[in-house]
């Protein structure tokens, strides 16, 4: 089995709007997708990645939370399978962006504190309590696995800053004739 291609699925590709399905089978190939999921997100500078965002719409996704320097560091690499939130309070907002929404980055408001229960790539199950940054992108990410985007949480106003703020990004896009 050769090295595993994998693409950023980008809105408004409604792949990213399926709900992704329980990962019941542990196997070999849930690792491989996680093993190709944690370069391409250090590569593309990411702290969190679904694997809807790379075409697998499996409630699978991988989190790195950097250092105050911005530094990433392996040992540091969440692998959550089928999370469930079973405690949520206060509140965070937080400037978000996200790789299947490139070059836009707006306020977000979300739970300040977080608890989850999920499994890890080899179906134990796990608890994790989450606060701050952390806290922040797991709603990111099991957002995706829902279909929703970030952009879908914004007030009416800037949900029309980010239509604006599109158009133009593809204009460019298509200007400089890169894709
Ligand atoms: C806080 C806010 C958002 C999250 C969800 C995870 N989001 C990301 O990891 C976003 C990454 C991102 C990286 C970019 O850089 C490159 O693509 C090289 C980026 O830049 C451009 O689009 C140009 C945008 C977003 C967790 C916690
Ligand atoms: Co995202």
């Amino acid at each position: 089995m050769g090295q595993m291609k994998l693409n950023i699925v980008e809105y408004p590709d409604k792949r990213l709007r399926e709900k992704s399905k329980e990962v019941k089978d542990f196997d070999a190939s849930l690792h491989q997708l996680l093993d190709a999921m944690n370069p391409l997100m250090m590569e593309t500078n990411g702290i969190g990645l679904a694997a809807i965002q790379v075409a697998h719409p499996i409630r699978a996704l991988i989190v790195n939370i950097p250092d105050e320097e911005g530094a990433q560091f392996p040992e540091n690499l969440l692998e959550i399978i089928n999370p469930v939130m079973i405690k949520k309070s206060g509140e965070a907002i937080y400037q978000e962006g996200c790789l299947s929404v490139p070059q836009f980055y707006e306020d977000v408001k979300r739970y300040e504190y977080v608890v989850i229960n999920y499994q890890d790539r080899y179906g134990n199950t796990k608890t994790l309590e989450a606060d701050g940054l952390l806290a922040i992108a797991i709603q990111h990410e099991i957002d995706h696995l829902e279909g929703i985007l970030f952009i879908d949480k914004l007030s009416y106003s800037r949900r029309k800053k980010f239509e604006k703020e599109y158009k133009r990004i593809q204009k460019e896009r298509k200007s400089s004739k890169k894709s």
